[in-house]
């Protein structure tokens, strides 16, 4: 590789899950038609939301891939969540093996394109007769045990702090960092959406977390498509480049007002403010 090389890379999200639709995903359903069009708009990889690991075919996405001249960016995992109502931090002894479970298998599938899973909702919440201090135990050494599954991959684990709407285990990148900086393999995801609500300030956020940042999701403020809110993005560029970030910005934003212009929005905001 050459000195051109850009340090930072595109990604689309493309979400195979229809108990979703709504969410913030650009791309809906159809893989080859996700993959052509984020080809044709220069992105350099896609993000999938798959139901399960056995419903991607991983012939059929390598060839896809290909023929697009694409990378696999990450695996989300959310559907164990969404679909099955698993959690790693779920009271029930059972129910926290089959999330790791799901989230293992989604760690193989990925992994096959040296890729990582993240773990999103899957991370679950303290309450409802689970404490704070069990919750944190049960989310550090399940992500210490699939942190370990992913290194097999030469890939990381991906953890992301939420919103509070959606998790109360680690809400900002500090707290993330709190929780995984001892853990094997295991990065946080800076969403840009969630960072806006919980973070004093986004961009010094990302300086405070140097070298545990191992994916953005690429948002804006109202999770609408880069450019389309009120989101300052120079400073967030300017941060991510002082921490020497050279992976994945992928645009995980409401397909507004239709998926294609808000892949061509996301990569010219991308192409505007990070190349
Ligand atoms: C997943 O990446 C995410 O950002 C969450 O809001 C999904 O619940
Ligand atoms: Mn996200």
């Amino acid at each position: 590789m050459n000195n051109l090389r850009p340090l930072l890379h595109s990604a689309v999200t493309v979400s195979l899950v229809p108990e979703v639709r709504g969410g913030p995903f650009v791309f809906w359903d159809d893989l080859p038609t996700a993959c052509a069009s984020a080809a044709r708009l220069g992105f350099d990889a896609i993000e999938v939301f798959p139901p399960s690991s056995e419903a991607v075919d991983i012939t059929r996405l390598r060839s896809l891939l290909k023929e697009n001249g694409l990378a696999l960016a990450a695996v989300g995992t959310g559907a164990g969540w969404v679909k099955h109502r698993l959690a790693l931090t779920s009271p029930d002894a059972s129910i926290r093996e089959k999330a790791k479970a799901f989230v293992c298998s989604i760690i193989e599938l990925a992994g096959s394109f040296g890729a990582p899973a993240i773990i999103g909702s899957m991370q679950g919440r303290h309450g409802d007769g689970l404490s704070a201090t069990d919750a944190r135990k049960y989310l550090r050494d399940a992500l210490a045990e699939l942190g370990t599954r992913a290194q097999a991959f030469n890939a990381p684990l991906l953890y992301e702090p939420l919103n509070r709407y959606e998790t109360n285990l680690a809400n900002t990148l500090a707290a993330g960092v709190d929780l995984i900086r001892d853990l094997p393999n295991v990065l946080l995801l800076a969403d840009l959406f969630h960072m806006h609500i919980e973070e004093d300030n986004s961009a010094s956020a990302l300086r405070a977390a140097k070298g545990y940042i191992g994916h953005v999701h690429f948002v804006d403020t109202n999770r609408k498509p880069a450019g389309m809110g009120q989101m300052s993005y120079a400073p967030i560029a300017e941060a991510l480049r002082a921490i020497g970030y050279e992976r994945y910005l992928s645009a995980e934003a409401f397909s507004y007002p239709d998926a294609e212009r808000a892949a061509r929005q996301t990569i010219e905001t991308f192409h505007h403010y990070f190349r």
